[in-house]
């Protein structure tokens, strides 16, 4: 195999040279593949010319002997042992210093960390356990020391203050019971239609808490800035991709500034400190917004014309119609999500479980939740495919002020069913108090990247007589 010193690879980052990249000893020609690459051309084209180790070591996901192969089918040598030598990339895991977990989460994904709870427990309280709640990481957990800590304020990208942990806790506290939801919740149902790409979530990338914090908009506010003159608020967390870029998300500004959209710089979870998972020390709480814009460790908070230009702001967490594909799908071209709609789930029983039958019933439990603070006003039950619908009671939240429903509702259903069945469906839809409902089917919902998943669920199970 031929030799290549690193400045002589260094050279070829463009179209025109073609595009090398090296991973361990080898070098590779990838110029054909760049086009192909299913996270987008854009972030392969950061490890152009050098070593792609430090990236495949954050997106761990590529360690997998397919794409080894798939990457040696594209080798054109080996790196000069002088620079194999200086390249200590190997040894470098960005994961080394992730907290513990609790060991009933379910890994979706090991780097970044994605886990959810199993359906059944996540019911068993109205308010989830830190420990339960799922995460959803992108990239490693950044380290921060508090004594350390700061929150840069901008306007269009120039710092006007910087807060330190102190001075965030000096504002008034204000506490919320809010649902955070993925909105890749659910996915593995939609999957089931047609391949996606994304995370395989059941039905547990939820979790309801309480959170408390200073509100956005009083922090807002002693800016002074002009509300009419800017149109999204933009937030960056601390941890960062390989290029140096954070974790990026935005809302619209009069979300922002609203006192009753109960925006907070969240600074603890269930009363206590939130922990390093879920965003330690401060994170974002935008309720009725999908967990995406919910920024963890945040950093800087910015007051812009424009939204936030981070990938996962504009290439992702967007829905598409069924028949857009990856060919042809433009991601200018739809809005972010932000407010979710009305969805519910079946946690208990799960899919082919085998349920007792007590006194003609059997018992179903579930969660559902809508967006924007719109409440749950009604579930509906039924195992006999929708001739016969059972209404469900509700755990809900009495607190919560109308238009500010921040929080899931649980319910739970007692389901009669008839003598010498062996095997039911059940459905289960929720509707919302814009009396907004479920769709049916996920065939006509269906996208490309798996969100806003909330078509009926529909779970099979057996009946032991
Ligand atoms: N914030 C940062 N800084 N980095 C992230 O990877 N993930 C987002 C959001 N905030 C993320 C983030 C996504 S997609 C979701 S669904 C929620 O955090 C998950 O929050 P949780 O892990 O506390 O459940
Ligand atoms: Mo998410």
């Amino acid at each position: 195999m031929k030799v290549y010193t690193m400045e002589e690879i260094g050279k070829h980052d463009n179209k025109e040279n073609g595009i090398w990249v090296t991973f361990r000893q080898g070098v590779y020609d990838i110029t054909e593949f760049v086009g192909k690459h299913p996270g987008g051309s854009s972030k392969i084209l950061m490890a152009a010319g050098g070593s792609i180790d430090p990236f495949w070591s954050i997106f761990a996901n590529h360690n997998t002997p397919e794409i080894y192969s798939l990457l040696e089918s594209m080798r054109i040598g080996n790196i000069s042992e002088e620079d194999a030598k200086s390249n200590k990339n190997d040894l470098y895991d960005a994961y080394a210093n992730e907290p513990t977990r609790h060991k009933a989460l379910i890994i979706n994904g090991h780097k970044p960390f994605c886990a959810e709870p199993p359906s059944s427990m996540l019911v068993e309280s109205f308010i989830t356990p830190v420990d339960l709640f799922y995460v959803r990481n992108h990239l490693p957990v950044p380290e921060i020391d508090l004594k350390d800590y700061t929150l840069e304020l901008a306007i269009e990208g120039e710092i006007k203050k910087t807060l330190d942990f102190e001075a965030i806790k000096k504002y008034d506290k204000h506490t919320i019971t809010a649902a955070v939801m993925c909105g890749g919740n659910r996915r593995s149902e939609m999957s089931k239609v047609k391949k996606l790409k994304g995370i395989n979530w059941n039905v547990g990338a939820v979790g309801n808490a309480t959170w408390s914090g200073a509100r956005l908009c009083d922090v807002l506010r002693d800016l002074g800035i002009n509300e009419d003159a800017f149109n999204h608020i933009q937030f960056e967390g601390y941890d960062l991709d390989p290029s140096g870029a954070p974790y990026g998300a935005s809302i619209p500004i009069a979300k922002a500034m609203d006192p009753r959209a109960d925006v907070i710089l969240a600074y603890e979870m269930n009363g206590k400190s939130l922990s390093r998972d879920h965003g330690f020390p401060i994170r974002v709480i935008v309720p009725g917004v999908v967990g995406a814009r919910n920024v963890k460790w945040l950093n800087k908070i910015c007051v812009s014309k424009q939204e936030s230009q981070s990938q996962w702001q504009q290439g992702d967490y967007k829905g598409f119609s069924p028949s857009t594909n990856w060919d042809n799908v433009d991601f200018s071209k739809s809005p972010a999500i932000q407010e979710m709609p009305v969805i519910s789930a079946i946690c208990d029983p799960q899919d082919s479980d085998v349920v007792e039958i007590k006194n003609g019933k059997i018992q179903v439990k579930g969660y559902a939740w809508s967006g924007g603070g719109r409440k749950i006003i009604r579930v509906d039950v039924t195992n006999d495919k929708g001739k016969t619908w059972y209404t469900a009671d509700l755990v809900e939240d009495l607190q919560a002020k109308q238009g500010r429903y921040w929080s899931w509702s649980l319910w739970r259903v007692e389901l009669p069913v008839e003598k010498n069945i062996n095997e039911i469906e059940i459905w289960a839809k929720a509707v919302d108090s814009a009396y907004n409902v479920q769709p049916e089917s996920f065939a006509n919902i269906y996208n490309i990247r798996g969100l806003l998943c909330n078509a009926y669920q529909k779970v099979k199970i057996q009946l032991k007589q």
